[in-house]
């Protein structure tokens, strides 16, 4: 409730000064507005990562879209969640490319699939994408190209030109040590292109993420674009803690390193403290800020319970450890169709994070966020009667000088 508190002095500031439009004092880091950033663009109706899906996304309202960055065979940057094909494009129906399906150690696991390191960036233009989730739309499937960075670039700056809004790129450094050890390094690549497009400069509309730390480390030493670091657990235990189990228990340059930390370490004091020197955010999977427990109680009527039924128990500290620190609070992921912890409804969801504090969501339904925002933003009836006593009352003045 702390940000409706917040709302007195500036409802009386808005009356003195007679702007008349109530803003919205938010309790995020810097007062401004949250980010909505679309998923791996709207991939909650348009298969992942591809230009329609990031147009989608900025037509709903996101602030941002977010490319995952894997590298093809001659080093070239596309969009893909994972470095893997073929639960995302038709390869596996492609018999061109039948003899490509091979087993690699993916951070530590061990992986059978078609890579994109073993194809040319034009075999991968003869790719088309495919809706992995097989609830959503599957009628979009076969349509669309796998983009390269470069393709997602110029759709966010043409898009931020004709809309006369600035539509950000939010770039996932996928497995940067695995694309290190297969000599396919990709921090430079990624930075050179940013420059070329942005500047090297804060105020770049871009934030560069990656569940490693080193490479943001590095990339600290490199550039001023914006840098987030993710931490990812792989569930939620019954009583609320979070479960971390391997390649979701530590950043993999941690397991090859030998440095014990696990991802939870990250959002201790001292872990945001740490992250704080090298990076401007963090990006921490939802459940780590809003504490919730099982009880066994049916929330969403479904007739099984799920995680999705826990009973919420109030937030962790987190999200304002990270603010005392000077980071921005990036959460994920919010998807209208799974993973609605504690909520019914996937905007009162998005809107409770929203009332914690959050900078940003990442969102699979852009419009779900950007309509909890709005609702998040109207300050509360009693702010709104403050604020027009107060202008009534500076009006009054200005008669009865007259
Ligand atoms: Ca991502
Ligand atoms: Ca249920």
């Amino acid at each position: 409730m702390l940000h409706r508190l917040k709302l007195l002095p500036l409802a009386i500031g808005v009356a003195l000064t007679g702007i008349s439009i109530p803003a919205m004092a938010w309790d995020t880091l810097d007062g401004s507005a949250p980010l909505v950033i679309g998923h791996r663009g709207a991939s909650g109706y348009t298969p992942e990562h591809t230009l329609e899906s990031y147009a989608k996304a900025i037509d709903l309202g996101a602030d941002f879209i977010e490319p995952d960055l894997v590298m093809t065979r001659e080093g070239v940057l596309i969009a893909r969640h994972e470095p893997t094909l073929a639960s995302t494009t038709d390869v596996a129906s492609r018999p061109e490319f039948a003899a490509r399906k091979t087993t690699r150690m993916l951070d530590g696991v061990s992986t059978t699939d078609w890579f994109a390191s073993d194809f040319t960036l034009a075999e991968i233009k003869t790719l088309r994408a495919v809706q992995p989730v097989a609830s959503r739309d599957q009628s979009q499937n076969g349509l669309y190209e796998i983009p390269t960075l470069d393709e997602v670039i110029a759709l966010a700056q043409s898009r931020s030109a004709s809309l006369g809004r600035t539509i950000g790129i939010y770039p996932e450094i996928k497995h940067s040590t695995y694309h290190r050890d297969l000599g396919l390094p990709m921090e430079d690549a990624l930075v050179s292109k940013l420059h070329a497009a942005y500047g090297n400069t804060r105020t770049a509309p871009v934030f560069i993420q990656s569940f490693e730390v080193s490479n943001l480390k590095y990339l600290n030493s490199t550039t001023d674009i914006r840098l987030v670091q993710l931490v990812d657990a792989d569930d939620v235990n019954p009583d609320g803690s979070l479960s971390l189990v391997a390649p979701y228990r530590q950043p993999y340059d941690f397991v090859v390193s030998g440095d014990s930390r696990l991802f939870s370490d990250l959002l201790t004091p001292e872990g945001l403290a740490e992250i704080a020197t090298y990076a401007d955010g963090v990006g921490p999977w939802k459940p780590y800020l809003l504490r919730t427990v099982a009880d066994n109680v049916d929330r969403n009527g479904d007739g099984v319970i799920t995680i999705n039924d826990r009973r919420i128990e109030g937030d962790t500290g987190v999200i304002d450890a990270a603010h005392a620190a000077g980071l921005l609070v990036h959460t994920w992921t919010f998807r209208n169709d799974r993973s609605q912890y504690g909520f019914s409804d996937p905007q009162l969801e998005m809107e409770a994070y929203f009332r914690l504090g959050v900078d940003g969501v990442f969102t699979d339904y852009p419009d779900t966020g950007f309509a909890a925002r709005a609702v998040v933003a109207v300050p509360e009836p009693e702010t709104y009667a403050l604020m027009l006593a107060g202008l009534g009352l500076v009006l009054a003045a200005k008669a009865r000088r007259r």
